[in-house]
């Protein structure tokens, strides 16, 4: 996990220490003395994570925190508050200020980089999901200290029932709602029949081993990626790392503060929203990415990538691929006569009566304006100029009415340029512009029409012929 740190704190003895830890891990470290030019770091470097003293002179780690959280451009970025002395006053000051976690000085080396290590994959899904926010036209801007909707759902695995009691009430305080359940195997089963935010688990479970039931909640579809956290005692801080390894997402020291339990499960909280978000994104943004949304065709992105794979495949020589090109005929004459409107729906008609006209392991995409491009495979240049002929004359029957009082039939019709595979014509580019070239001699010899094309140098009228 690569990621670059800023460390801030005005005694140089303590940015070395936690510098020198850091870097250990190959983490990038930057650093700064005071507030003021913490700031100016952040927005030169736009660090991964905050690690801030609180006791500085001049702007103090509060007051950094808040200026951070209140600027969009580095509100996302995590904050941790290093606190000299485990003051409750310190972190619920620092809660207030935004701050997305705590540590205690002196620093515990295991505690600082499982603590580093879980907000930056956190801040990483925050990032991913601001870039495909981003790609998808969405508002950019997502609030990392945003309210968390709706109530989250917490199960607590955990035989103490005054342990499990006091976590209900301190959760249950800050409006989550709260399943207690002290037995792992029904735990299990419960687990994958709701549907919980996140997990707590307490190490010690009796005879049974937290762990174990930490990594089967990990091997079922169900809880694969629902944030666990979990519960030890100072002294099993040696199988954190075990824990770690099972994929245990963060953890709690007993006795802990209820500002600091409720910190780290509002982290946990956003960290499963923001992959449910990611989910969902992916999900929209595939479509979107590759869908036309005038015609709902496939768009040129996808044409390419398509023409990538089939071109792949022609590597085998039993394999053959055609390609039309197909553009609307005077087109602009229609959008100046009847307006953009109707141009559209022109459009769209001749997108669906190509789609209707095609075999189902045929492609359409829309090209550009009124451009449409057909790629077949196993299917010869004579038998293209068929297809081509084809939807040729189901387009000139299509039946458009112009706008306005009188309600004239408009005729539309379209030109092709054929390209289809051969020794030569191998490459997407070469296909496409072998089809291009002949779309261009169809407008030539007076449009409505449809043409072969040649790679450069091959005679066209030879090839003409041969398609028949
Ligand atoms: P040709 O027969 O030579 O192809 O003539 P043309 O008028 O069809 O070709 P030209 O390239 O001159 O004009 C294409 C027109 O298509 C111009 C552009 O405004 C229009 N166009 C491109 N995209 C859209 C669209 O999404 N909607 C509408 N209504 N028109 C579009
Ligand atoms: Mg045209
Ligand atoms: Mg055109």
């Amino acid at each position: 996990m690569s990621a670059r740190i800023l460390v801030v704190d005005d005694v140089p003895a303590n940015v070395r220490l936690l510098e020198a830890k850091l870097t250990a891990e190959y983490f990038q470290v930057i650093t700064a003395h005071d507030g003021a030019s913490a700031l100016a770091c952040v927005e030169e470097h736009n660090p991964d994570l905050i690690l801030s003293d609180i006791m500085m002179p001049g702007m103090d780690g509060f007051e950094l925190c808040e200026r951070l959280k209140a600027d969009p451009r580095s509100a996302h970025i995590p904050v941790v508050m290093v606190t000299a002395l485990n003051e409750a006053r310190d972190r619920v000051r620092g809660l207030e200020a935004g701050a997305d976690d705590f540590l205690t000085k002196p620093v515990n080396t295991l505690v600082l980089i499982s603590r580093v290590k879980s907000l930056i994959r956190l801040k990483h899904m925050t990032d991913e999901l601001r870039v495909r926010r981003a790609t998808a036209g969405r508002e950019i801007g997502l609030d990392f200290n945003a309210p968390l909707g709706r109530r989250a759902r917490f199960l607590i695995v955990e035989n103490s029932r005054l342990a499990a009691e006091q976590l209900t009430r301190e959760l249950s305080a800050d409006g989550q709602e709260v399943t207690w359940e002290p037995d792992p195997d029904a735990a299990t089963v419960l687990s994958r029949r709701e549907d919980f935010d996140v997990l707590i688990v307490n190490l010690r479970l009796g005879q049974a081993d937290g762990l174990r039931l930490c990594a089967a909640f990990r091997s079922q579809e169900q809880t694969r990626h629902t944030p666990i956290l979990l519960i030890i005692d100072d002294n099993d801080l040696p199988r954190l790392s075990q824990g770690m390894e099972v994929g245990v997402t963060d953890y709690l020291v007993r006795p802990f503060d209820p500002n600091e339990l409720r910190a780290r499960c509002r982290t946990q909280v956003r960290r499963r929203r923001y992959h449910d978000q990611l989910k969902s994104l992916l999900f929209d943004s595939v479509s979107m990415a590759y869908s036309d949304p005038l015609t709902g065709l496939f768009n040129r992105r996808y044409l390419f990538a398509h023409l990538e794979h089939k071109v792949g495949e022609l590597d085998d020589s039993t394999k053959r691929l055609a390609v039309l090109m197909i553009d609307i005929d005077r087109f602009k004459l229609v959008n100046d006569s009847f307006g953009h409107g109707f141009g559209d729906e022109v459009l769209r008609g001749v997108a669906h009566c190509i789609a209707d006209g095609l075999r189902d392991s045929d492609m359409v995409a829309r090209y550009g304006g009124e451009e449409f491009v057909v790629v077949m495979p196993n299917t010869t240049a004579a038998e293209a100029v068929g297809v081509a002929d084809r939807l040729r004359e189901a387009v000139s029957r299509l039946n458009f009415v112009t706008p306005g009082a009188d309600k004239t039939p408009l005729p539309v019709t379209v030109s092709v340029g054929v390209a289809s595979s051969s020794a030569a014509v191998s490459t997407v580019d070469a296909l496409i512009e072998s089809a291009d070239r002949a779309l261009y001699e169809a407008k030539r010899s007076g449009r409505n029409a449809t043409v072969v094309g040649t790679p450069y140098g091959t005679s066209h009228d030879s090839l003409c012929a041969e398609a028949g």
